[in-house]
């Protein structure tokens, strides 16, 4: 199975509703630091970013957050990081009403609440250290 190019950037045609899931599935490198998922805002290098999730397995932590006019937002952390170096994941970001909900194998282990409104979301990418084989949009 090919890997995509990363950081990989794909434009959302039909932007995204309560009820769409993104489903992207790699592997985490053995010596991966960090990797993450943007929800952005516009194609544009600083665009706002509605979510960004970010695994840190330098640190062992979840890192969530938004990005608006050039400055992060207050961080959130999800002691659970359902991520391991060397092996493979199946990320879920599942979009709900309020939230973005995390889920990876059989549980949501992160909710977080929406600060911009989901209808500005343009483009999904990902990039850092992770081996990209797939990235689905449902
Ligand atoms: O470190 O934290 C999330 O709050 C910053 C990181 C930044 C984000 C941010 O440097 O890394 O994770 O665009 C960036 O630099 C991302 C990859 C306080």
């Amino acid at each position: 199975m090919a890997n995509y190019a990363v950081p990989h950037k794909a434009v959302l045609q039909d932007g995204l509703r309560p009820g769409s899931v993104i489903r992207i599935r790699g592997t985490v490198p053995a010596n991966a630091k960090r990797f993450y998922v943007n929800l952005l805002c516009s194609e544009h290098s600083g665009a706002d970013t509605a979510l960004h999730c970010n695994p840190r397995l330098d640190s062992a932590e979840m890192v969530f957050n938004t990005y608006q006019e050039g400055a992060w937002g207050r961080e959130e952390r999800s002691p659970s990081i359902p991520f391991q170096q060397g092996q493979p994941f199946d990320l879920l970001l599942i979009v709900a009403d309020d939230s973005y909900k995390a889920v990876a194998g059989d549980a949501v282990f992160h909710r977080f609440t929406h600060r911009l409104p989901l209808q500005l979301v343009r483009v999904l990418e990902v990039g850092g250290d992770v081996q990209l084989q797939s990235v689905l949009i449902f």
